[in-house]
């Protein structure tokens, strides 16, 4: 049996569900219904520690501080094999100033040394699909000048925000697009999928659908094995009334989490998110 230390590295913007993702990818190894189990409870999970205890209690985790960055550390067991897996959680603030500042905090540059296993977290049950003038006249639109304007927020920041995010990404661990990227695996994983209301189940289909300049950038610059599209509801559903909450108490905070693998096939084990790793 050998042991070795792996770093996933999430990337993503404030209320991407990054935090809740952790505790349930926690609270389902811990209970050993997933592939890859904990070996031994951590010595700390200070990171979640808060998150952890709110859900527990049917509540939702709260923003994590823009300025923190610490590594949550857990011994794993896939079947034989034992690895530490070491998953930084921080304030999604921080890629905010990323992105607007061009600036890379030290932290940064060793969080990217460090992880080949990237998983970019996008939200996009928020974003409103563009009125789309080549098959429909603007006049169509139910309210053309509220369209306009969200149609324009929407082209001009999200898709070209990840673009040059990742751009900028690849830039500071010195990885050149001349030729497909193979030693990075990425997985864009789209978050709160329980909130999506969309008729789509294959998650690239959605990317591609959303964020068509996203989905042409990762499939022209990472080689096909190296980049999947997934779908992702750590929550479950929303926690806002008391019946969902009560599930919560009752049958425990892991138990409604869920993924959408890339062939749109649904699956309660979160931990395959990880399974690329050993
Ligand atoms: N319905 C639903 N809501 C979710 C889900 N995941 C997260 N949320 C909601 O989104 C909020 C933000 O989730 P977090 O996990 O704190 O997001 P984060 O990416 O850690 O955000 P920052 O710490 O601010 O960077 C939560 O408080 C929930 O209200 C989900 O899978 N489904
Ligand atoms: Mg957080």
């Amino acid at each position: 049996m050998e042991n070795n230390n792996k770093q996933i590295l999430i990337i993503g913007k404030p209320a991407t569900s990054k935090t809740t993702f952790l505790v349930q990818l926690y609270s389902l190894m811990r209970s050993g219904n997933g592939a890859i189990k904990l070996e031994g409870l951590p010595e700390s999970i200070k990171p979640i520690e808060d998150a952890y205890k709110r859900l527990r209690r049917g509540e939702t985790t709260q923003p994590t501080p823009a300025d923190n960055n610490i590594d949550l550390i857990l011994n794993l067991l896939r079947g034989e094999d034992a690895f530490t897996l070491v998953c930084p959680d921080y304030g999604g603030e921080q890629i905010n100033s990323l992105i607007s500042n061009r600036i890379i905090k030290e932290q940064w540059l060793k969080l990217l040394a460090n992880s080949n296993n990237w998983l970019l977290f996008l939200k996009l049950h928020d974003l409103t699909a563009m009125h789309d003038v080549t098959t429909k006249p603007a006049t169509e639109s139910e309210n053309h000048e509220e369209n306009l304007k969200t149609a324009t927020d929407y082209e001009l920041s999200e898709a070209p925000e990840m673009v040059e995010l990742l751009q900028m990404l690849l830039f500071f661990k010195a990885c050149g697009i001349q030729n497909p990227i193979t030693h990075i695996e990425l997985k864009v994983v789209i978050s709160r999928w329980d909130e999506l209301n969309s008729d789509i189940s294959i998650p690239a289909d959605l990317l591609k659908q959303k964020l068509p300049l996203l989905y042409e950038f990762v499939n022209s610059n990472w080689g096909k094995e190296s980049i999947s599209v997934w779908g992702l509801s750590a929550q479950g559903f929303d926690l806002t009334s008391d019946e969902n909450k009560e599930k919560y108490l009752e049958e425990g905070n892991e138990k409604w989490t869920f993924l959408v693998r890339p062939d749109g096939e649904q699956s309660s084990d979160i931990t395959e998110l990880l399974s690329s790793l050993i």
